[in-house]
């Protein structure tokens, strides 16, 4: 045995890049802590972290490709592997044309290096308009609200969190999700921080959430119902005369335009939508504008539902109409060190809508892709054009995506199916060959993404804790292979720190000395400082305008003003169905962890003690939930953490499938939320799936 060494890194499984300690001796590890030296998280860390010990070691996981036969899952080599893929890929494309293949990528692509650097060029080796992809499950609303206001997709607000006097959070939870768009490590502390300096923090949910028990104020809103919120802020703010663009005025357009949309939407008119009294919009509304620093974040819950686009068209407009935008204290931007905002733009990728639609239902792409909620439709409806073959990276869209058991039963059709994933589950059992590749302790890590979401510059990169064994591959050497096969074309065999070297040379803080070997140098990372004003400089808009409100925003108004002028109640389903964060799920894939699972079933359905005495109900009986699609089993949680007529669900459950190789999570299954939600729910303007406000329906099981 070799001495217990330490080792630091960047904790790759949420947003918030926690730095970690690790102790470890030889191939084992002893301990996982938070690296106290890491300027950025001071030491902060989940219970999720420590499970990347139970990754590494998860006899579960894959580490060598395998093959569906008749006698089941066999082990072949890389080499063969690849040559089935490709052939069966291009044999599908030469038969029934480029497009029968989709490609699916989900959530952990982000939070992987190899992913971030190589998957493009992967993607465009398939030469498919069928690309799907967890965004449309999740932040393509803010991605919408970015490419027409400000000229790129990917130039997102974040929140100045740590120097801001008045946060409005609507739609987040980030005391369990520890931050989403805005990378802010040790968000406890820095919620704490700003009611230590006499700022104040409000939560609009429909659920009293553990971020809004630490909050000065709490809002109940209806689910799907925060427009009318946010257009009475703004119809307040106009009527008060105290807008303010300060610096923005100069090059901001549709000032009066938007003061004329908001009109008509009183705080006295939207109560009854939103269920929040009239006065209480009225002071909200009338002290964010008054705060010297004030910023409006809305995150997920207000993404992931009807109106989403709107959403997060009027949060950025609140933000600007108030002087809180890239200005210190209120939305920012970063300029990381790897600047993947100005590659894309270098590159004209700065987004894009609509240049095609899906084949059955006409919907339209937006920067490459195609919302998650045609999916199966494209795979199940027949005819020239339809999907008869899918890769999945990183992805189990079978519990992640609206309609899961209509995907389950597409994806069980598919004439090939290739994933690149570390495990089979729910979508990889229906895989003909599943390549894993090297995944957390095993690879080295630099965030491309979320330096870019966080609410400092900082700049951090990790080397793999282990070595892979030999027979492994990693993510980068897996997606390269596969393009040069797929293209024809040589495989360079870069590495990610080839290509880490040369972004981070072209990047914004080259001029001041930063480079690659130096960020490598610091195991800690390196705090380049708080965010500064970035504008007018880095709107991509034609002439640098900032466009306050553009069309495809006005035209969505219409399905507003259709709530605003009647009244409509759903006798079949009366509820509303919403999401539920835990602290100790990541997603649908880390159930295989014991430490994570262990405690008790957490896969309840929260509901109200005034309707569980409607409906005649005890704490942990069980309930049907029934939706237009579907309906599931599920025991009940009485809690006056949700609003009346709310009923709320976590997500990425269901682990009871035929065919599934996660042992431990097999034995705490639960059900999955998604076999409720509905595909034909969608957020009509960017195409975003409705994860939240799904109207359903209780029974008290016999
Ligand atoms: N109802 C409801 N549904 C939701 C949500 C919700 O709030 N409510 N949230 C949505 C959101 S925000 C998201 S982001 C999506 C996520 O949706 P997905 O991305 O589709 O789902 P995940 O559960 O993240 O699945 C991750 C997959 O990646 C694999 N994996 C893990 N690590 C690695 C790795 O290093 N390499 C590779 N190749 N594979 C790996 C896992 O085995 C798993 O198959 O779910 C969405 N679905
Ligand atoms: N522990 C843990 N952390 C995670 C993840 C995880 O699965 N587990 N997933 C990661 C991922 S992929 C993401 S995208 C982030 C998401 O991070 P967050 O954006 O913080 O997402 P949630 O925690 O789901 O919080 C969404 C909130 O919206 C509320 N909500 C639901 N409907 C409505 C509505 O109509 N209006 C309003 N105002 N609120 C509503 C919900 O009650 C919930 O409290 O978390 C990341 N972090
Ligand atoms: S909060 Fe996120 S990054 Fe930090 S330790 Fe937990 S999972 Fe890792
Ligand atoms: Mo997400």
């Amino acid at each position: 045995m070799s001495e217990v060494k330490t080792h630091y890194r960047t904790c790759n499984l949420c947003e918030a890049m926690c730095g970690l300690e690790i102790q470890y001796q030889d191939r084992e590890v002893l301990t996982i802590k938070g690296d106290k030296q890491d300027p950025f998280s001071r030491g902060h860390i989940c219970p999720k972290a420590v499970a990347l010990k139970d990754i590494f070691e998860d006899p579960d996981r894959l580490k060598y490709p395998v093959k569906k036969t008749e006698n089941g899952w066999e082990e072949i080599s890389w080499d063969a592997a690849y040559g089935e893929v490709v052939t069966r890929i291009q044999g599908i494309q030469q038969e029934h044309g480029k497009n029968a293949v989709g490609i699916y990528q989900g959530n952990p692509n982000v939070h992987n290096t190899g992913a971030m650097l190589f998957g493009a060029g992967f993607v465009k080796s398939l030469k498919t308009k069928n690309r799907f992809s967890a965004t449309s499950t999740d932040q393509l609303p803010h991605h919408f609200a970015a490419y027409y206001m400000l000229g790129h997709f990917f130039l997102l607000p974040v929140p100045d969190i740590d120097r801001t006097d008045f946060l409005l959070i609507l739609g987040a939870n980030p005391m369990v999700s520890n931050g989403s768009i805005m990378t802010a490590p040790d968000i406890g502390h820095r919620l704490k921080a700003i009611q230590e300096r006499d700022g104040k923090i409000i939560v609009i949910d429909p659920r009293k959430t553990q971020t809004a028990k630490k909050a000065d104020q709490h809002i109940f809103v209806q689910p799907g119902k925060d427009v009318f919120l946010l257009l009475s802020i703004i119809q307040v703010i106009f009527k008060e005369g105290l807008v303010q663009l300060d610096r923005l005025g100069a090059y901001t357009v549709g000032v009066a335009t938007l003061q004329e949309v908001v009109r008509p939407y009183t705080p006295e008119k939207t109560a009854s939508i939103t269920g929040i009294p009239a006065e209480i919009t009225r002071t909200l509304a009338l002290d964010f504008a008054k705060a010297e620093k004030a910023v409006c974040y809305g995150r997920l819950g207000v993404s992931t539902q009807e109106f989403g686009g709107l959403c997060q068209w009027l949060v950025n407009a609140l933000n600007i109409i108030t002087g809180n935008f890239d200005e210190e204290g209120g939305a920012m931007f970063t300029l990381p060190a790897i600047d993947n905002v100005a590659f894309l733009a270098q590159k004209g990728s700065l987004g894009s809508h609509g240049r095609w639609k899906s084949r059955v239902s006409g919907q339209k792409e937006f920067s490459g892709e195609l919302p998650n909620s045609v999916m199966a439709e494209e795979i199940l409806t027949p005819g020239e054009g339809q999907i008869k073959a899918m890769v999945t990276v990183a992805g189990n869209p079978i519990l992640s995506t609206p309609n899961g058991q209509q995907l389950d039963e597409a994806f069980s059709k598919l004439e090939f199916m290739l994933a690149i994933d570390i495990y089979i589950n729910e979508t990889t059992r229906h895989a003909d060959i599943i390549l894993p590749p090297t995944t957390g302790l095993e690879c080295s890590h630099y965030d491309t993404v979320f330096h870019t979401l966080a609410i400092r510059n900082t700049s951090k990169y990790s080397e793999a804790l282990f070595e892979k064994e030999d027979k492994q591959r990693h993510t980068h050497e897996i997606l390269q292979e596969l393009t040069s096969r797929l293209s024809g074309k040589l495989n360079n065999n870069f590495t990610p720190e080839m290509m880490l070297t040369g972004g981070m040379q072209m990047g914004p803080h080259a001029k001041d000395g930063l480079s690659f070997d130096k960020v490598k140098k610091e195991p800690h990372g390196i705090d380049l400082g708080p965010l500064t004003s970035v504008f007018p400089n880095r709107l991509f808009t034609k002439d640098k305008i900032l466009q306050l409100a553009p069309k495809v925003f006005l035209e969505d108004m219409a399905r507003v003003q259709v709530i605003f002028e009647t009244t409509h109640k759903d006798d079949t389903f009366p509820f509303q169905l919403i999401g539920r964060r835990l602290l100790r799920s990541n997603n649908s894939w880390m159930h295989n962890s014991y430490r994570l699972v262990k405690g008790g079933n957490a896969c309840t359905a929260l509901i109200h003690p005034e309707d569980a005495a409607t409906l005649g109900l005890k704490d942990g009986e069980m309930v049907t939930i029934a939706s237009r699609v579907n309906s599931v089993k599920i025991a009940c949680e009485i809690s006056d953490e949700v609003m009346r007529g709310v009923v709320s669900i976590p997500h990425g459950f269901g682990h009871d499938k035929e065919g599934i190789r996660l042992s431990i999570a097999q034995a705490h299954a639960g059900v999955s939320i998604n076999d409720l939600t509905d595909e034909k729910c969608q957020d009509v303007l960017t195409g975003n799936a409705v994860l939240n406000g799904v109207p359903v329906g209780i029974v008290v099981c016999d």
